[in-house]
């Protein structure tokens, strides 16, 4: 999906922002657009203070001259704007492709709002085909990789746990300085409860379902942008 369709759902969201909001930033090259215009209509006088998702997200917000705070000093947002890796009919969501989960899901779930901008590729009927970040700590890696492999079998995984690795091949470390297995479902037919059951799991720090937060969609493809709401 082209660059120019991903800044068409960005700018949409902007229609959303108002001054004196809140907000939080996602990341990812859809949020990225997101980000980018912002900063344009910052320079304009918009008033706003934002909240990244990232560290990503933090130096691109900065260089734009993004007046940003923390939620150690906002108590909530407004609204977040951020990407995904899958959305179902129900504006259930996939993410973490990009490895910020963890602080994705804070902040979305310190804001009011959250609306996700993504191209038309990301909308499946069942979530799963995605493989299903799991942000998990580095001790006692191999007991939480067996009881999250239980979880798997449990709830019809189709495919292997995998460590996720960079480029270099070498195990790819979070904001956080947690590890993420992906697991591969190829349908997640009972998302509650699998989300339920991995937070269980005491090694598991957080997982990509995001259910009910999304409030809004923008969908970019190749006839414009739908709105899911
Ligand atoms: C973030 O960026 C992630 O949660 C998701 O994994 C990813 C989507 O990236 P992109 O917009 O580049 O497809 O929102």
């Amino acid at each position: 999906m082209s660059e120019e369709m991903k800044r068409e759902a960005a700018a949409m969201a902007l229609s959303d922002v108002r001054s004196g909001m809140r907000l939080g930033l996602g990341t990812g090259s859809t949020a990225r657009h997101f980000v980018d215009l912002l900063g344009e209509r910052v320079r304009d006088g918009l008033d706003v203070l934002c909240v990244p998702t990232s560290e990503a997200t933090d130096r691109q917000a900065r260089d734009l001259g993004i007046p940003l705070s923390d939620l150690d000093t906002l108590d909530r947002l407004d609204l977040t704007v951020d990407g995904a890796d899958e959305i179902d009919a129900r504006m259930n969501l996939i993410k973490g492709g990009g490895g910020a989960l963890l602080r994705e899901k804070i902040v979305a779930a310190a804001s009011d709002r959250m609306i996700v901008i993504a191209d038309a590729s990301k909308l499946v009927d069942t979530l799963g085909r995605f493989p299903l970040p799991v942000e998990v700590n580095r001790f006692g890696l191999g007991a939480t990789e067996r009881a999250v492999q239980v979880v798997l079998s449990v709830h019809g995984a189709e495919g292997q746990l995998k460590l996720r690795r960079t480029a270099a091949g070498e195990p790819f470390v979070t904001d956080g300085g947690h590890l993420i297995l992906d697991a591969f479902f190829g349908r997640i037919s009972q998302p509650e409860a699998l989300s339920t059951a991995l937070l269980d799991i005491p090694g598991v720090v957080q997982h990509g379902l995001f259910l009910n937060m999304c409030n809004k969609a923008y969908v970019a493809g190749p006839d414009g942008v739908r709105t899911l709401v």
